[in-house]
């Protein structure tokens, strides 16, 4: 049951095959179309199938060579997860098909169950008692899904959280919480305030989105979904297939791109032409938006938010040349097994040198963390990383990452200092 939400969670499309691109090979690959895919995946398949069999024909001490190769590349895996220096261990257990979360800056880390439940992680505990239960529809990708705390979370008390209201039809929605001034590990008993309901939802269960981050313009930006329709993507008369941009109350920004030429709600676009935003990253020292999205059997990417763009999808997946689309800033092949989340900028003081401005991002399903460098080249850092669906940077300058498929937030430390 876990394993199966936590599957559906992001694609319920994509197959189990092995694939592991260094940075290299992922930043020369050609720009490609949806057309070019299918040769492309068939080809690797057909080496995964045949190569084995034909090597274990040639003699018994040919394959007793090459259970110790695999052995020993298991054995180094093990060991080299992390660059020399960096330690990995449980921060929070315990929580239930976990999707996102969110620091405060006291420390307190908010995390959100697909089911309704947004709990709270204090001093490393998981709290019994929840900040507040919503009523939320949790099937396929649905659920609640988002989570950001307010950049002056110390002073007004505000969480905003992203889930799916139940209904015929149902449909996603952003609300506001605040929590209580006498317990401030629980929402304040009626203090939801909803910031926006987005459009009703047709039978697909999957592509909703579900990233917020504050901008360090103070607006909120959040990722909604395609509803794995991609039409939806290339119109301005729905908030799905796009990333949005609104006041911390909810009213709409007269400098949003789309304010003049759309309106109602649809003036909150800020981006579009995108699948499953499911995650988006904000440097909060250069304002730098990096949206993630979700590619469908070949690219997942990482584009560089600017008011207006049009990402390209469903026409485009990866680069492409179609004039007036903005391709992605990094892509990386999947061969149909690859969902990219997380996405932080470091700005700790933990991790020293290079990694200081990094971009952090994971792959749910090829479980690993890698980072762009300032010059945008990709590197690697953990090549074992359970299930990541959401990535941050701690007050203490620690890395965390969240595990759906064991319901853990893992903590990042580099011993340097
Ligand atoms: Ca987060
Ligand atoms: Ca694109």
């Amino acid at each position: 049951m876990l394993i199966n939400a936590s599957n559906a969670l992001i694609n319920a499309s994509k197959k189990l095959i092995d694939s592991y691109p260094t940075s290299n090979s992922a930043s020369i690959k050609r720009p490609t179309d949806l057309n070019c895919k299918n040769s492309k995946r068939g080809s690797k398949r057909l080496n995964g199938i045949q190569g084995l069999p034909r090597a274990n024909r040639r003699s018994p001490t040919f394959s007793i060579y090459l259970l110790a190769v695999a052995g020993i590349l298991l054995f180094a895996q093990s060991v080299f997860a992390l660059p020399a220096g960096f330690t990995e261990r449980t921060y929070a257990s315990g929580l239930r098909t976990p999707t996102a979360m969110a620091f405060a800056p006291d420390g307190r880390l908010f995390v959100a169950e697909q089911a309704g439940k947004l709990r709270v992680i204090k001093n490393g505990k998981l709290l019994t008692q929840s900040f507040l239960i919503v009523t939320t529809d949790p099937s396929g990708e649905r659920g609640l899904v988002g989570v950001a705390v307010h950049p002056r979370f110390s002073s007004n008390r505000y969480v905003y959280i992203y889930y799916t209201v139940p209904g015929s039809p149902p449909h996603n929605r952003v609300s506001r919480f605040t929590a209580d001034s006498n317990n401030p590990d629980v929402a304040r008993f009626g203090s939801e305030k909803v910031i926006l309901e987005l459009n009703n939802l047709t039978g697909a269960t999957n592509h909703n989105g579900g990233a917020m981050q504050f901008g360090r313009d103070g607006k909120l930006y959040i990722g909604v979904g395609d509803n794995a329709n991609g039409s939806n993507s290339q119109t301005l008369r729905n908030l799905l297939g796009k990333v949005l941009r609104l006041n911390d109350d909810g009213r709409i920004p007269r400098d949003n791109p789309f304010y003049r030429r759309t309106t109602g709600k649809n003036r909150a676009i800020y981006a579009f032409g995108l699948r499953n935003p499911f995650t988006l990253g904000i440097d909060p020292k250069t304002g730098k938006i990096y949206i993630n999205d979700v590619g469908q059997n070949t690219w997942e990417e990482i584009n560089r938010g600017r008011a207006g763009a049009n990402y390209g999808w469903p026409r485009c997946e990866g680069r492409c040349a179609v004039s007036g689309y903005v391709n992605p800033i990094y892509q990386y092949a999947t061969d149909d097994n690859g969902a990219i989340t997380g996405g932080v900028f470091y700005r700790g003081r933990n991790f020293t040198g290079v990694y200081e401005g990094s971009y952090f991002f994971a792959d749910y399903r090829q479980g690993f963390i890698r980072r762009l460098d300032r010059r945008g080249i990709a590197r690697r850092f953990h090549s074992r990383a359970k299930s990541p669906v959401d990535l941050d940077v701690g007050p203490d300058g620690s890395l965390y990452y969240l595990s759906i498929g064991d319901g853990r937030v893992n903590r990042i430390r580099s011993a340097a200092r």
